[in-house]
């Protein structure tokens, strides 16, 4: 529960969320088990939890079934707000085609005609456009689908593939597993937990293999594919002497707008004008990710510091679109000089700004935000600016194509040396660690932990999200300092390759970057041929939202063993908690854990990866050879 800044600069007496999280404690204990349900008018109802009170609400719904029915609604949530995302970038992809969104341009044609083939589209006769329209308006059906099943599952192995049909949990459409998750949940429908277990896997794979993964490949249809870039991370991003702009929240749809007008001269001029150096641009969350990935806009920080970062007393404006936004932002920006703006009809907040953004008027509204911050940089006026910490440098933009050509060539881009590598041992495993911040745990210490323990053991890690931005913030993304970290055989192969032992593969929806990327080792030979083979395992350090959950999920339904930290939600519920920590791995070969010491959950991981490396039979240890030069070379 540490906050580990120095008190704000303008007032002593303000409230951040490590003060009010003292202030709710205690915390209700039912809700902590999941087995408080309020899904009907007879409760609300609650498990007790020592078997001495009640075992039944109202209605008969046991412990299981109540824990059961408030995962699927959690997933459920998650899985709509990174399939909405998916949704708003399709819609923007249809609007650049038919010209209605000026400011905006196709920027990766390379992916858009890849995409555009994968989906047996024939791009020769149309144009850039034309063929946008199709993408676009194929991602739109994605959502809306009734029936059949979602295409991209079709990336995954075919095994992987056949054992959800078998299991029934394909997913048909989007938005039909959201609503499904949801009417089953409601009082008196589905009351049996394997069954409401079932829909939590087909609809949080409509989002790992739908929703998240259409917001991914879109975006760099319009954006552009990530390529590896150098930035830097920290409040130090904030500088005393320029108009400073923080961007935050998950869409990179009006960001990148604002990234285009801080660059134009007049703009610049004017802050000139009003006495800054210039027009500076900094992100929070994974906001900070997308526009980090395409542009090198360095990190203020991730979800923990939204608040801090206006104490800094250097924030000119904090534009927000979607998601992980605390509704307190305009009471502490209230104590500074700090304009925070809504932009998103979703996502009003009492005492904001509101500026719509539309794709039709967005690079309007960037210039009409960076005017806005121009004007407010006036209001310092000399006021105590606090920019505490060091920067830190870091390498970002590791899409799955791009670690492929790392590894493999622009001519041969391959992951076939990551798989000889994880054959020979020098890499023991592969561990996603990615999600949030929650200040029920010390900020970034879970991941930081995790992630250190898992590459001091070999083991090269892929991170999104907040927990890419605490590893970034502690210089686990440099590429040499990274090294530091490292055990010998990792060491090696992020020498020989120039890569950081930790890559930054993106926001949230890019999850989904680590299954395409999973699926392409599989599919590389050597290493089984299912997900559920992979000396791999994925972990949530210090998670707090529902998009968490349903990510957790998507990992666990396509075979990974995924380790929670903190808490997790159904632990009221024995039955089920035995089954989604033991039993389910038979079904899907992937299971939960939770584990709420950091050192401990990378212990499970290891053990893990083990595991998996002695079923494949590369267990043995194998003669260790130093690198030459010539061998570099050709890894
Ligand atoms: Fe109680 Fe059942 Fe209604 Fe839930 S659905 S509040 S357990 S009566
Ligand atoms: S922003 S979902 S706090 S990772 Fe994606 Fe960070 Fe978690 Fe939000």
């Amino acid at each position: 529960m540490d906050n580990q800044f120095p008190s704000p600069a303008g007032s002593a007496e303000l409230e951040l969320c490590w003060e009010r999280l003292a202030r709710q404690q205690p915390q209700c204990g039912f809700g902590q088990l999941g087995i408080c349900c309020r899904n009907c008018a007879m409760g609300p109802c609650r498990i007790d939890p020592f078997g001495e009170g009640p075992q039944l609400g109202v209605c008969g719904a046991d412990a299981d079934t109540i824990t059961a029915r408030n995962f699927l609604r959690m997933v459920a949530v998650g899985a709509s707000a990174h399939s909405d995302h998916g949704r708003a970038v399709a819609e923007t992809l249809i609007k650049v085609a038919r010209k209605e969104a000026p400011g905006y341009q196709i920027r990766d044609e390379y992916k858009l005609v890849k995409l555009a083939l994968e989906l047996g589209l024939e791009p020769k006769n149309l144009t850039v456009e034309e063929l946008a329209l199709k993408v676009g308006q194929w991602a739109q059906n994605q959502f809306g689908q009734q029936e059949g099943e979602l295409f991209f599952l079709r990336r995954a192995p075919l095994k992987r593939y056949d054992l959800w049909k078998k299991l029934g949990i394909v997913p048909r459409g989007i938005d039909r597993e959201v609503v499904e998750a949801l009417h089953r949940t409601h009082m008196g429908t589905d009351q049996e937990y394997h069954s409401l277990m079932s829909q939590a896997s087909r609809c949080a794979l409509s989002d790992g293999w739908g929703g998240s993964m259409i917001a991914t490949e879109l975006q760099d249809v319009l954006f552009g594919i990530p390529q590896p870039m150098v930035s830097q991370v920290n409040f130090q991003v904030l500088k005393k002497d320029t108009v400073n702009i923080i961007v935050h929240g998950h869409e990179p749809l009006l960001s990148e707008m604002i990234v285009v007008a801080a660059e134009e001269p007049d703009l610049i001029q004017k802050a000139r004008e009003k006495g800054a150096r210039g027009i500076n641009i900094a992100g929070i969350c994974c906001t900070a990710n997308e526009i980090l990935m395409r542009h090198g806009i360095p990190l203020m920080g991730n979800f923990l510091n939204q608040e801090t970062a206006i104490t800094t007393g250097a924030v000119d404006l904090m534009a927000v679109d979607i998601q992980c936004i605390m509704q307190s932002l305009p009471a502490i920006a209230a104590c500074y000089h700090t304009k925070i703006v809504t932009t998103s009809d979703k996502a009003r907040i009492p005492g904001a700004v509101h500026v719509q953004f539309t794709e039709e008027t967005a690079l309007e509204k960037a210039r009409e935000l960076v005017r806005q911050a121009i004007e407010n940089f006036g209001q310092r006026k000399g006021k105590p600016v606090d920019l505490p910490g060091e920067e830190v440098d870091l390498v970002a933009g590791f899409s799955h194509e791009t670690i492929a050509y790392l590894l493999g060539g622009m001519f041969r881009s391959s992951y076939r040396p990551l798989n000889d590598n994880i054959i020979g041992g020098r890499i023991r495993g592969v561990a996603g660690v990615v999600g949030c911040n929650n200040c029920k745990v010390e900020h970034d210490s879970g991941h930081l932990t995790v992630v250190k323990e898992l590459v001091h053991n070999d083991v090269l890690v892929l991170q999104t999200g907040c927990s890419a931005i605490a590893s970034a913030r502690a210089g686990l993304l440099d590429p040499v300092k990274g090294l530091d970290y490292c055990g010998q055989g990792l060491r090696e192969v992020c020498e020989a390759v120039g890569i950081p032992p930790v890559l930054h593969l993106g926001s949230c929806v890019d999850n989904s970057r680590i299954l395409v990327a999973a699926a392409a080792v599989v599919r590389e030979g050597g290493l089984g041929d299912d997900l559920s083979d992979l000396p791999v395992a994925g972990a949530a350090p210090e998670w707090m939202s529902e998009k968490a959950i349903s990510i957790g999920q998507y990992f666990v339904a396509s075979g990974v063993f995924t380790v929670f930290g903190v808490t997790f939600p159904v632990l009221g519920g024995r039955n089920l908690t035995h089954y989604l920590f033991h039993e389910v791995e038979n079904e899907l070969g992937g299971r939960w854990a939770f584990e709420p010491d950091p050192k401990k959950m990378a212990g499970l991981m290891l053990a893990h990866i083990d595991k998996q490396r002695k079923k494949l039979g590369i267990d043995k240890a194998r003669e260790r050879i130093l690198f030459d030069m010539a061998m570099r070379r050709e890894l």
